[in-house]
């Protein structure tokens, strides 16, 4: 049964750096300094301006580096979307419930985005790389956060953006339903 929010929820599959969007997120490392993945796609993309960017966000606002489910953004520089939301999911654990950090990625993306006054956002399957996360309890998150945060952002529209069809028809079943492709 589709929800209020799916008339602004989009399911593609693609490449994530391809998006005419306001705003992608990047599934990035404590170091935002690039790595593999869509992290390595989305610095590639964007060019060395991005690696610069992030370099003066470590060093004034996350000497530290940045924590799990924290936000962070900069410019796109060379990529269609005009600002790039740097986040860092959990590594996933088996004996530790990490869905809270990782709906912390997604909510805190969004609320950048509507600071911004951003129409439009598009999401990776943040963690289920690299970082281990099971494809399906990351969706069932993902809809969560969704489904309690979209009400608050009317003028902004998601696009999940899924590197395999695979992904895509997994996430659809999670959500027993179909969502708009274009
Ligand atoms: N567009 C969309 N999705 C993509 C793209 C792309 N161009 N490339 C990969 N994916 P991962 P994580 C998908 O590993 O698990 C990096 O090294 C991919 O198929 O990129 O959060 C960082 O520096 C998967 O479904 O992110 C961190 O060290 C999803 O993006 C670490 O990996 C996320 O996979 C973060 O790991």
């Amino acid at each position: 049964m589709s929800t209020a929010i799916d008339s602004r929820l989009k399911v593609i599959t693609g490449d994530i750096t391809a998006l005419d969007v306001d705003a992608i997120v990047n599934a990035a490392n404590h170091s935002l300094m690039g790595g593999g993945g869509v992290d390595g796609a989305i610095h590639r993309a964007a060019g060395p301006e991005l690696k610069a960017a992030c370099q003066r966000l470590r060093n004034s606002d996350w000497p530290d580096g940045l924590p799990d489910g924290q936000v962070a953004l900069t410019d796109g520089f060379n990529l269609p979307a005009r600002y790039v939301i740097h986040t860092v999911g959990p590594v996933y654990a088996k004996n530790e419930d990490k869905s809270g950090l990782l709906a912390d990625c997604y909510r805190n993306a969004l609320r950048l985005a509507g600071e911004r006054d951003c129409q439009s956002i598009a999401f990776p399957a943040i963690s289920t790389g690299v970082y281990g996360y099971p494809f399906d309890e990351a969706a069932q998150v993902v809809l969560r956060v969704m489904e309690d945060e979209l009400p608050n952002y009317p003028a902004l529209r998601v696009t999940l953006c899924f590197f395999s069809e695979q992904d895509a028809a997994a996430f659809r079943q999670v959500a027993g339903r179909d969502f708009a492709q274009q």
